[in-house]
Order: C-alpha cells, then sequence, then structure tokens
C-alpha cells in the first residue's frame, strides 16, 4: 500500500492524529505528509498515557524512522513552524527528518492580522476563523502575490512580493478596517529570521513524493480540517480555504491521483462543528452538553468549545462519494456508552421533502431537518475491548449500522484516545 490519505469526513477533529499515528506505527511508512491547511490544525495525539498536539507538523514527527513533509499546498508560517517544533524538542521527542516545499505559501504575522480584523467586520457574518491567517494568506496565494518559502532566500525578491501584498492589503487595512498600514520592512525582518534554520529544510517535495513512490516506499498523507469545510465541497462560505478533500491531496503535494492506492475518512461516532455555519444535527439540550462534557470537545488549537450533535449518515454517504474513500475509521465509540438510545440521522427533510443525499444549494442545507432512526445502546464502558467480538452486540450493531448507512466499509473503530484503544472491524 505505496499511497494512503487519511482525511476528515466531518466538519474536523474526527481524529486524524490518532488514524495517522495508528497507521504509521503499525506498518512501516517512510513519509508523513500535509498538503493543505496550516497551523489552524489541531491534531491530537496520546502515546503511552502521553498527549501530544500537532499544528502545522504532521503527526508523523512523532514516528521514529518517518520522514515528515510539508508540502506546496499548506500554508506556512515560519514562526509557527519553529515554535512547534521547539516545543516537542524541549519535551525530549526524538524529530525525525522534516522536509518543507519551496512552492509553499508563506503565513506572516499580517496575514493573521487580517484574519482577525475581517472577521471583526463581518459582525454576526463571522465564519468563526482560528484567527491563523489562513484565509489571507490562501488568497494572496490565488491574487498571485502570495510569497512562497523560497521566496524568503533572496531579500531582493522577498522585499518586491512584500510590497506588493502590502500595496493592496494596507489600501484595505487603512480606507475600509480604519486601521495602521503595515510596514514593509518590518515584514522583511520578522521573515528573514527564520532563513537560515529554515534553509536546510526546503525541498522540491513534488519530486521528492513522487521518486519515493516510485522506489516503493510508504507514504501517508495526513488530511487537516475535513470534507464539510472544503472551500468547494463544503458549507461554502462556512468553510476553511484550502482543499481538505481527496482531490486537494494531488494538487497539494504534486502527485497524480493513479498514485493513490486507499483513501480512508475518519468519522467520528457522532459529529462536532467548531466555528459558525449549519450543523443539521446539532444538539442544544442536555445531550449536546453531554456529548461536548463526555468527548472533551474543545479545539486543540484555540480552546473554542464545539458544538455537538448525533451522527449524520448523509454527510458521510457524501464524504464517501466526494473523497472516493476505500474505508472509514469510525471514532469515539466509547463516548456513546453513556445513551441508552441513540439517534442517527439518515436522511433530511427539508421544505416537506425527504432527501437522501445532500442537497444541491447551500440555502437548502440551512434548511435541513434531520431524520433519525434511533439504535440500543450498550450503557457500558467499552474502552478496554480489542477486537469487534468483544464489543457488546448494540455497540456491534450500531457499527453495522453506520457501515450500511454510510456506503463504505468501516475498516477499524476508536474506543479511546490512545493508539492501543482500537478495534480492527475488517
Ligand atoms: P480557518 O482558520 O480560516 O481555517 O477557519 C475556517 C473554518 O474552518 C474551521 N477550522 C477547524 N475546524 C475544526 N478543527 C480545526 N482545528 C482546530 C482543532 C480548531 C480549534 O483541532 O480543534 O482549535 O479551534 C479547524 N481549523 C479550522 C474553523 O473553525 C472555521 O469554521
Ligand atoms: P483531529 O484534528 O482529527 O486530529 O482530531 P483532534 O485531535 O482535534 O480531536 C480528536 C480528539 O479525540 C482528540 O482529543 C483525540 O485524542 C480523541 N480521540 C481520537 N479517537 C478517539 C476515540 O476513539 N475515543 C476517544 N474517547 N477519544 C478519541
Ligand atoms: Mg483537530
Amino acid at each position: 500500500m505505496p499511497a494512503i490519505v487519511v482525511l476528515g469526513a466531518q466538519w474536523g477533529d474526527e481524529g486524524k492524529g490518532k488514524a495517522t499515528d495508528l497507521l504509521a506505527t503499525t506498518d512501516p511508512i517512510d513519509y508523513v505528509v500535509r498538503t493543505s491547511g496550516g497551523h489552524n490544525a489541531g491534531h491530537t495525539i496520546v502515546i503511552n498515557g502521553e498527549k501530544y498536539a500537532t499544528h502545522l507538523l504532521p503527526s508523523g514527527i512523532l514516528t521514529p524512522g518517518a520522514t515528515s513533509v510539508i508540502a506546496n499546498g499548506v500554508v506556512v508560517s515560519p514562526e509557527a513552524l519553529f515554535r512547534e517544533l521547539d516545543g516537542l524538542l524541549e519535551r525530549g521527542v526524538e524529530i525525525g527528518g522534516l522536509v518543507v516545499s519551496a512552492n509553499a505559501h508563506v503565513i506572516a504575522s499580517y496575514h493573521s492580522t487580517i484574519d482577525k480584523v475581517t472577521e471583526r467586520f463581518l459582525g454576526k457574518n463571522q465564519i468563526g476563523t482560528t484567527g491563523r491567517g489562513i484565509g489571507p494568506a490562501y488568497s494572496d496565494k490565488v491574487n498571485r502575490y502570495g510569497v512562497r518559502i523560497a521566496d524568503l532566500f533572496d531579500e531582493k525578491i522577498l522585499r518586491q512580493k512584500i510590497e506588493a501584498a502590502l500595496d493592496v492589503r494596507n489600501h484595505l487595512l487603512t480606507k475600509i478596517y480604519n486601521r495602521r498600514a503595515i510596514e514593509v520592512d518590518a515584514v522583511v525582518e520578522e521573515l528573514t529570521a527564520y532563513v537560515d534554520r529554515l534553509r536546510p529544510m526546503v525541498a522540491d517535495t513534488s519530486l521528492l513524493l513522487n521518486q519515493a513512490l516510485d522506489r516503493g516506499q510508504t507514504v501517508l498523507f495526513e488530511g487537516a480540517q475535513a470534507t464539510m469545510l472544503d472551500v468547494d465541497h463544503g458549507t461554502y462560505p462556512f468553510v476553511t480555504s484550502s482543499s481538505p478533500v481527496a482531490g486537494g491531496v494531488c494538487t497539494g503535494a504534486g502527485i497524480g491521483p493513479t498514485r493513490i492506492d486507499r483513501v480512508i475518512g475518519v468519522i467520528k461516532a457522532y459529529t462536532t462543528r467548531v466555528g459558525a455555519g449549519p450543523f443539521p444535527t446539532e444538539l442544544f439540550d442536555e445531550d449536546g452538553v453531554q456529548l461536548q462534557k463526555l468527548g472533551g470537545e474543545i479545539g486543540v488549537s484555540t480552546g473554542r468549545t464545539r458544538r455537538c450533535g448525533w451522527y449524520d449518515a448523509v454527510v458521510a454517504r457524501y464524504s464517501s462519494r466526494v473523497n472516493g474513500l476505500t474505508d472509514y475509521f469510525l471514532t469515539k465509540l466509547d463516548i456513546l456508552g453513556a445513551w441508552e438510545r441513540i439517534p442517527v440521522c439518515v436522511a433530511y427533510e427539508i421544505d416537506g421533502v425527504r432527501h437522501e443525499e445532500m442537497p444541491m444549494t447551500q440555502t437548502e442545507f440551512h434548511h435541513a431537518t434531520p431524520i433519525y432512526e434511533y439504535f440500543d445502546g450498550w450503557g457500558t464502558d467499552i474502552s478496554g475491548c480489542r477486537s469487534f467480538e468483544e464489543l457488546p452486540v448494540n455497540a456491534q450493531r450500531y457499527v453495522q449500522a453506520l457501515e450500511e448507512l454510510s456506503g463504505t466499509k468501516i475498516w477499524a473503530v476508536g474506543v479511546g484516545p490512545g493508539r492501543e484503544q482500537t478495534v480492527v472491524v475488517n
């Protein structure tokens, strides 16, 4: 299995860090690659009871023997990169190789400033971004005045690029948002501070990864954010500014679709969302509070409380389709042990009509109300189970029902945050 994609099938925080770590430690993995997003991500890995969180770095940074790659589709804050690396080094983590694409775009502190000011300006129409500058950096990229990693190594070019970007950005900041202009010199100084540490890590990562695949090495592409936050296929405009779907892996890494062998969707046994936007199965009652508490549903990067709701099989079928999933990794089944009866959304009712599939427009999606089927709970702690047969019969039935409803086979089930708390189904 040389090229494996792991991605989020809902609105993020499904447990992609755990899935990546599990795959990288059960079979030898040569490269773990991030292809989209930036330090807005928060991936948790629990190893021998000790908790680690990665943001910009791939979770593979914790896997001995694997080389971590930040590919061209990622937006890179050098400040966040070295803060995160140094944090892991301070904890005594043995870090493998790290390679950064010369073509990845750079996030400077002004991107974060613009992100936060824009959110404030939007008022009640806020997206609820992480404030990390992700949207402004990607918009510089598509507007063609972005700064790329390679530009950092030629101060003359760097200065020209920052001048061009700030020409536009300062107009917006001073004339529309009524803020002080950002100084070119300050940005040049901020970014050149990282040049010496960064230089030895920079490479043509598309070439590197294609050559690795040619040699038959194993490459794991670790998704960030999720399908429903994809700028094309998610709940636009309440999305991130990149392409977390499987297709985004190809553009974000510079590999062709024919190279990918397996696409694993990570999906929670219920649903969460952080930030604004529609969420049909969201709960506003005691069940929602319980899911939030028992699931520890708090943003890993911002500390925001996550919104919680029941499993949505319409979302799961949609994710199966737009990503061409080969299998699902179902996480957090253990959290549902507290319920006697578990609702699962099997379809939506929209303006009096039943929809089995995701509606065509966001207006319809905003009007979607869930149609539930109910499953008997198991009412016990399953965190010690290590095989499918050990799970209570009602938990087995729940997994089998989700598999039937979601259009993709379930490969494994998470029964706790630890690497070993996993049940392989098929
Ligand atoms: P942005 O900052 O421009 O990407 O925000 C746009 C939307 O994308 C959502 N988003 C996320 N959703 C879930 N998890 C994410 N990572 C962190 C985590 C989030 C945190 O692991 O918990 O700590 O708050 C993530 N990153 C971006 C965001 O909420 C907006 O809805
Ligand atoms: P990611 O962004 O998709 O990597 O997910 P996050 O790390 O943001 O959030 C997932 C949370 O669920 C983390 O705290 C994980 O340690 C935890 N987790 C992952 N799988 C399981 C599981 O099967 N059961 C439980 N109880 N926790 C899990
Ligand atoms: Mg997360």
